[in-house]
């Protein structure tokens, strides 16, 4: 491969230097942005093959253009590989995106003014749960449980108390901001109690419960829908799964329903990705995941911020950082400047704005992805507890980013890889 032109760099030198500082930022910084990783270098040529050429609209053996023999075995293969990870009767892996998945579940389940529960996005929801802007609020008629004010743990009374109230015809569980592991089984106690269908978002997670280290949603719920770029570790995509009694529905809600041609270039990246979860090494990184995120949180909590629910047993933490004086927006800022990206998050509860909230969110996935564990998380929550101190003081910033710098260098991201082998990353 040594010696592969640079076409992007040759042709069009505009797009290619901002592709080229963007690797660059992601080698020299510390990706900590909970719902972000690294591909291997596998999944990047799957996605960047040609396969981004074929129209595909249908299903495998059922396509609306000629062509499609090999672009089927891609999506097969997705499929196959999908069932066998999360045990699942049914899988369609051609949504672009969680939220895509999200809608075709829900024009599969209900109808439109019907009544769904779902988590709070002001306690670690996700807008596609019933955001009065996005499309699922404007369509359905949504209510929100949330987390109890005093341990930050989901509200099971609550859940129970709305469920009886309002009598949805789904309840949808699952979450972007919850740093604690979710209890599908209590969800579907309480959707069968009052006759909804039950709906699992697992996109956070996935990664963890692929590698059996989290409750598996897929036995009893309805739905299960995912990303597949954030502890999946695969291309950025979504995917949706169901009872084999639900197929034709949950499929036809995704095409014609909710998208035209899959982006098979994408599907092959998924198919990759899927190989690569159901390997034992996954199993070891999805631990590690958990233990970095650990580490960090307890380094953390000595350090002087307060972590919501008092920690986390996922790869996620939400730190209150006011109690260093600062709000959200100036951590993530000066984090930003330390090469430390993060984001600022509201916290349950918070008396704060969503532009200024109260807290940031910090994941391990990428970081563990590069190969740094508990001890380098220890490190990288002294340098953020040195940074959130002294926000102002760009003797002790630049010091850290420094420190940052060095650490990066030695855990070289998996697109380095393709450079080395002398291919446009
Ligand atoms: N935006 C994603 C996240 O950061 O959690 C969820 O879709």
């Amino acid at each position: 491969m040594n010696g592969t032109p640079n076409f992007v760099e040759q042709e069009d030198p505009d797009v290619w230097s901002a592709i080229a500082a963007e690797q660059e930022r992601q080698q020299d910084g510390l990706e900590m942005i909970a719902s972000e990783n690294f591909t291997s270098p596998a999944v990047m040529q799957a996605v960047g093959s040609v396969l981004t050429n074929k129209y595909a609209e249908g299903y495998p053996g059922h396509r609306y253009y000629g062509g499609c023999e090999f672009v089927d075995k891609v999506e097969d293969l997705a499929r196959e590989r999908l069932k066998v990870l999360f045990g699942a009767e049914h899988v369609n892996v051609q949504p672009h995106s969680g939220s895509q998945a999200n809608a075709a579940v829900y024009m599969t389940a209900i109808q439109p003014g019907d009544t769904v529960l779902a988590f709070d996005l002001a306690h670690g929801g996700h807008l596609t749960h019933g955001m009065k802007l996005n499309a699922s609020g404007v369509l359905y008629r949504f209510v929100h449980y949330g987390v109890r004010r005093d341990d930050q743990l989901l509200d099971f009374d609550q859940v129970a108390r709305l469920a009886r109230e309002h009598r949805p015809k789904l309840i949808v569980a699952g979450a972007s901001a919850y740093p604690r592991e979710i209890p599908h089984g209590t969800f579907a106690e309480i959707a069968r109690e009052v006759g909804a269908k039950l709906m699992v978002d697992m996109a956070h997670y996935a990664g963890l419960v692929a590698a059996g280290i989290h409750d598996n949603p897929v036995p009893v719920a309805d739905f299960v829908t995912s990303t597949t770029h954030k502890t999946l570790r695969g291309p950025r995509g979504g995917i949706a799964m169901c009872r084999a009694a639900d197929a034709k529905s949950l499929d036809r809600s995704v095409f014609p329903g909710q998208q035209g041609g899959p982006l098979m270039h994408v599907i092959a990246g998924k198919a990759v990705a899927f190989g690569e979860a159901l390997r034992p090494d996954f199993k070891t990184y999805a631990r590690q995941v958990v233990a970095n995120a650990r580490a960090l949180a307890e380094a953390l909590a000595a350090g002087g911020v307060k972590l919501v629910s008092g920690g986390t047993d996922n790869h996620l933490m939400l730190v209150d950082v006011t109690p260093l004086g600062i709000g959200g927006k100036l951590a993530e800022e000066t984090l930003d400047l330390c090469g430390i990206t993060c984001n600022k998050n509201m916290i349950p509860y918070d008396e704060r704005k969503p532009m200024d909230p109260s807290g940031i969110r910090l994941g391990t996935p990428a970081l563990t992805t590069r190969g740094m564990q508990a001890d380098e998380m220890r490190r990288i929550a002294q340098w953020i507890l040195r940074a959130l101190k002294a926000p102002g003081d760009a003797g002790v910033l630049q010091a850290v980013r420094g420190e940052v710098a060095e650490l990066a260098v030695q855990f070289p991201v998996p697109a380095a890889r393709l450079e080395q082998a002398g291919v446009a990353g």
